[in-house]
C-alpha cells in the first residue's frame, strides 16, 4: 500500500544546562516537582548538546528509541509521561507536497522512532538528561505541531528529567518550583538571554567521563528520606539566594554571582554528605580544583572565576571574560600537567580510560 509509505521527521538540537542555584530534591517523584527553585545557564549550542531526529510514518509498528545509536527501551515512566503529554497537545499536520495529513486523532495511533545523540559523555554528571529530554519535546512538539510556548513544553519536558525543564531556553533560567499539586505550575522561565552576559566563558574540566555511582534520581531520594540540612537549604538558604542570584544576573555582577554560585555547589554537596549513607560526587581533584580557584579569586581585587559541581567530579568553571578564561586554562595546565601527549582526550586526573 503506497500510501503507507511516508515518513515525516523532525530534527533538533538542544544544549545541556548547568545550574549555578541547585536543584536536589523532589517533592513528588512521579510528576517530579522539587523542593526549591534552581537557576542555570544554558551552554552554547555548539557545544555540549544532544541531537534528536523524531519521526512519525504508518509503517511503524511500535514506539522505538535509539539513543547513540543503539536501542533503549521506552517502557520506562518518564518516556511513557511524555510521550502521552506531548501526544494530548498534538494538533492537525498537513504536508501538502508529500500528500500527507495526520489529524489530532492520528497521534494517538501512529507510532514513532526516535534517534537521539549525545556529543559527551552520558551520566557522567554532566547533565545529558537534561539536553535529552528536553530536545525529545521540543523535537516531537514540533513534529505534531504542538502550539505551546516554551514554557508550557517545560512542563512536560520536567516529567522526563527535572533539569531538563530549563534547557528549553538560552541564557539564564529560572524554574520555579510552583505550588500545584499537579505541577503545572512547574515549569521553567527566561531570566535573561543569551546575549544579556557574554562576557562569560564557561569551561569544563573533565574530571572523570566515568558513569557516576550514584545517579541524581536515587541520590536526591535519599537525600530527600534522610538528611535535615536539606530542609533547611530548601526553606531558609534557597529562596534567599534565588533572589540575589537574579539581581547579579539583572546587573552583571561577577562578584555577586561567583559568590553565590560557588556557595551553592558548596551546600549541595554538604547537602549529599549530610545524606545517610552519605553520597560523594567529587573527588579529590574536584577539592583540588575549588582549592586553586578560592586562592586565586582571594589574591585579587574581584573573583575571576565561579566553580559548580554537578553530580559528578567534573568542574564547570565560569570565567568572568575571555582574559580570565586564559589566565584559568594556564593554571589548570600548570597544576595538572598532561601526562600523555594526546591533548585530545586530556583528562585532568584520570588516566583510567
Ligand atoms: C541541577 N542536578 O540543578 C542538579 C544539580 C544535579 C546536581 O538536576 O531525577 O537528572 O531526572 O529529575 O534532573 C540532576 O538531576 O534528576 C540535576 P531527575 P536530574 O542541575
Amino acid at each position: 500500500n503506497e500510501s503507507q509509505n511516508w515518513v515525516l521527521m523532525v530534527t533538533a538540537q538542544t544544549p545541556t544546562n548547568i545550574a549555578v542555584i541547585k536543584y536536589w530534591g523532589k517533592r513528588d517523584e512521579t510528576l517530579i516537582l522539587p523542593v526549591n527553585d534552581s537557576i542555570s545557564v544554558t551552554l552554547d549550542p555548539n557545544h555540549l548538546c544532544t541531537t534528536t531526529t523524531v519521526a512519525v510514518s504508518p509503517s511503524f509498528q511500535q514506539d522505538r528509541m535509539w539513543l547513540n545509536g543503539k536501542e533503549i527501551s521506552l517502557s520506562g515512566g518518564r518516556f511513557q509521561s511524555c510521550l502521552r503529554e506531548i501526544r494530548s497537545r498534538a494538533c492537525d499536520v498537513e504536508d501538502k507536497k508529500k500528500g500527507i495529513k495526520i489529524t489530532k486523532e492520528d497521534w494517538g495511533k501512529l507510532h514513532l522512532h526516535i534517534a537521539s545523540y549525545n556529543n559527551f559523555p552520558t551520566a557522567a554528571g554532566l547533565a545529558s538528561s537534561a539536553a535529552g529530554f528536553a530536545c525529545l519535546v521540543y523535537a516531537l512538539g514540533k513534529l505534531m505541531n504542538v502550539k505551546e510556548d516554551e514554557s508550557q513544553l517545560s512542563a512536560v519536558a520536567r516529567q522526563g528529567s527535572g533539569s531538563a525543564c530549563r534547557s528549553l531556553y538560552g541564557g539564564f533560567v529560572k524554574w520555579i518550583m510552583g505550588k500545584e499539586e499537579n505541577g503545572n505550575d512547574s515549569l521553567a522561565v527566561q531570566l535573561a538571554d543569551e546575549k544579556h552576559w557574554d562576557d562569560l566563558v564557561i569551561l569544563i574540566a573533565v574530571v572523570s567521563s566515568r558513569q557516576k555511582e550514584t545517579s541524581s534520581t536515587s541520590g536526591m531520594r535519599e537525600t530527600v528520606e534522610t538528611s535535615l540540612l536539606l530542609q533547611h537549604r530548601a526553606k531558609e538558604v534557597v529562596p534567599k539566594r534565588i533572589l540575589q542570584m537574579e539581581e547579579a544576573i539583572r546587573n552583571r555582577d561577577f562578584t555577586s554571582f561567583s559568590k553565590l554560585t560557588c556557595a551553592d555547589s558548596n551546600q549541595f554537596h554538604a547537602v549529599c554528605l549530610d545524606t545517610s549513607p552519605p553520597i560523594f560526587y567529587m573527588n579529590d581533584t574536584s577539592h583540588r580544583i575549588i582549592s586553586i580557584v578560592e586562592k586565586w579569586n582571594r589574591s585579587e581585587e574581584a573573583p575571576q572565576v565561579a566553580y559548580t559541581f554537578d553530580a559528578g567530579p567534573n568542574a564547570v568553571l565560569i570565567a568572568r571574560n575571555r582574559k580570565a578564561a586564559t589566565l584559568l586554562i594556564q593554571r589548570l595546565l600548570y597544576y595538572f600537567p598532561p601526562s600523555s601527549d594526546d591533548l585530545n582526550s586530556y583528562i585532568i586526573g584520570d588516566n583510567s580510560i
